[in-house]
């Protein structure tokens, strides 16, 4: 029996196991949301903008480890989702996108709300698709889904003319799937895995940097027992964070800009460098050709074209990184793990030698609040136990630098694109995927305002998510750069009309609280997580506060600023602003 493309896409759905969708409707889908009104089994999630919906759906599959969904119109509403698609392709998060498309007789001819989405997205896509014949819809869908969740995860895209939707085909769903011009290795290459055995096993100084592959594969525990087994210390790059645990003995925290300075010392001084699942970003490697001076490197990535990419590599291993570590692991389990000890016993005390010198701080303050002060409250309160979005800004690195991760898909942030404005949605898309869990978003002033309308979804289906807004009245990171490197030019920066937080909290339905003295930080936070409702605190913060230390853009990562080197003057100036 031939059924309608609409219902094709909703049957395909189904089979892929999908439950939620974010979306927005128009005229081009219409056919797809009229069926959608009475479905029972998929929950559409009206958001409030497509962007909304895009990092919902993005949130949704960075918490879960699904595909996260997003349905929007043609035109316009595909255009919105655009920066979403862009911030999940760098980060490598599975999603497919379906967008309406003016009928397929329409399309070129300028209609009303036709947009070439295949070609805007081609370059921020994995794959995309525009669907000419209803017939091929179902075997499409079920490709989308493969590639985006298969190999480097991505965003893939599906443009539905409106016609195809209306249009009639048997409904046949390919049972398996074999498409001949993609298949991603997930097998290392056992040469080569001995050839990296053979370095960490004669490495005296070694480090393992640990990236988001090591997230998106699953491959935390193989990570935990090489790091382990071998004594060898593990930085994690802001898509990495939670890869390893934070508190763990052998955690060196975040390297490159705002790293730590301790993994940034382990890095240059390192005779061995084990990159997992990471792709040498150059947050993390600051100046290329003075990056870890010393050592080989030994690098382990699914994606063969990131390989070599940024960075000179010794030892290349295409592979998943949990396959890949469990032979790497196994290989070594061989080896005479006594000998590792001695060592290394040298390397490890010289690195808690430099923790000791430079651990990360702050000067603590009981007259006004500490951005970091309120992450450590936050990370403290839950236990360690939340899922933490964020924004773009500094409240993104003092959320990296003082929560600490210690396990996979509690960190969603924007690492690759720095998108302002991804971590309320994320969080809303967090909170549909993990309902039992504290979900709350670390934002700045600026970045809650781009997409602040989601507190309407937020409020309508009942999420619980908490909003922190690290509240300095600036674009903070952007003041920063203009106070470090433009002789405090403030062009553009200061956000001079700030709404009411906690008016426009409650004009949503939604809590507003806020505090303006360190001592009300506590009781704001545990209002708030005892609310079962999404609540909006404004913590009114030091403006004058930066995040160290601090690489400048293009310096070896071993340049870092530190608060102690700024002028006792310029600060008391600024105090009295
Ligand atoms: C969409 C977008 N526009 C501009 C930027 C550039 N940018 C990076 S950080 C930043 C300031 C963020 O300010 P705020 O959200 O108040 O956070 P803070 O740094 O103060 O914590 C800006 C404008 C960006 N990352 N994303």
């Amino acid at each position: 029996m031939k059924i309608t493309g609409a219902e094709i896409l909703l049957k395909s759905l189904k089979k892929e196991g999908v439950k939620h969708i974010f979306g927005y409707p128009g005229g081009v889908v219409l056919n797809i949301f009229d069926l959608l009104y009475d479905d029972k089994d998929l929950n559409l999630i009206l958001t409030r903008h497509e962007q909304g919906a895009i990092h919902a759906a993005d949130g949704y599959a960075r918490a879960s480890g699904k595909v996260g969904v997003a349905l929007v119109t043609s035109g316009p509403g595909a255009t919105n989702t655009v920066t979403g698609i862009a911030t999940a392709s760098m980060d490598s998060i599975p999603l497919v996108v379906f967008s309406g498309q003016v009928p397929t007789m329409l399309i070129g001819n300028d209609a009303f709300q036709e947009a070439d989405i295949v070609g805007i997205t081609r370059p921020c896509t994995k794959y995309n698709y525009l669907v000419k014949d209803v017939g091929d819809l179902a075997h499409i869908v079920r490709e989308a889904f493969h590639i985006a969740s298969s190999g480097r995860p991505g965003p893939v895209l599906i443009d539905l003319p409106k016609d195809v939707t209306a249009g009639k085909a048997e409904f046949v769903w390919p049972e398996s799937m074999d498409i001949r011009s993609y298949k991603p290795r997930y097998e290392g290459n056992k040469w080569m895995i001995q050839k990296a055995a053979a370095l960490i096993a004669k490495a005296t100084r070694p480090v393992i940097v640990a990236g988001g592959g090591v997230v998106l594969s699953g491959a935390h525990k193989e990570l935990r027992e090489l790091a382990q087994m071998t004594g060898i210390p593990v930085t994690m790059t802001l898509m990495g964070l939670g890869g390893f645990p934070g508190s763990h003995k052998l955690s060196l925290g975040m390297p490159g800009m705002h790293g730590t300075y301790y993994a940034n010392k382990a890095i240059q001084e390192s005779d061995l460098l084990v990159a997992v699942g990471m792709r040498f970003d150059d947050r993390v490697t600051g100046k290329t050709d003075s990056f870890a001076p010393h050592a080989k490197i030994v690098h382990i990535d699914i994606d063969p074209t990131s390989i070599r990419k940024n960075i000179r590599v010794d030892i290349p291993v295409v592979g998943d990184v949990k396959r890949v570590l469990t032979q790497l692991n196994k290989v070594l389990k061989d080896e005479k793990k006594e000998q590792w000890a001695a060592v290394k016993k040298k390397w490890l005390a010289q690195i808690e030698a430099w923790k000791k010198e430079r651990p990360l701080s702050y000067e603590a303050s009981d007259k006004v609040i500490k951005p970091q002060f309120v992450v450590q409250k936050i990370y403290e309160l839950t236990r360690g136990d939340a899922v933490i979005t964020t924004e773009v800004g500094q409240n993104q690195m003092w959320a990296a630098q003082f929560y600490k991760f210690d396990k996979p898909r509690q960190w969603l942030t924007s690492g690759g694109l720095g998108t302002m404005g991804y971590g309320f949605p994320a969080a809303i898309g967090a909170q549909m995927a993990v309902p039992e869990k504290l979900v709350i978003d670390i934002a700045g002033d600026g970045s809650i305002q781009m997409n602040i309308q989601e507190l309407a979804t937020a409020v309508v289906n009942n999420l619980p998510v908490k909003v922190a807004i690290l509240n300095n009245r600036y674009l903070g990171m952007v003041r920063q750069w203009q106070e470090l490197f433009f002789q405090e030019r403030y062009s553009h920066t200061s956000l001079d009309v700030t709404p009411d937080f906690v008016k426009v909290a409650e004009a949503y339905g939604a809590v507003g609280l806020r505090a303006e003295k360190p001592s009300e930080v506590e009781p704001v936070l545990k209002e708030a997580f005892s609310t079962r409702k999404p609540v909006v605190m404004d913590f009114v913060v030091d403006w004058t506060e930066k995040v160290y230390p601090m690489v400048p853009a293009g310096a070896p990562i071993d340049h870092m600023l530190f608060p102690e080197e700024e002028k006792p003057e310029k600060k008391k100036l600024r105090a009295v602003k």
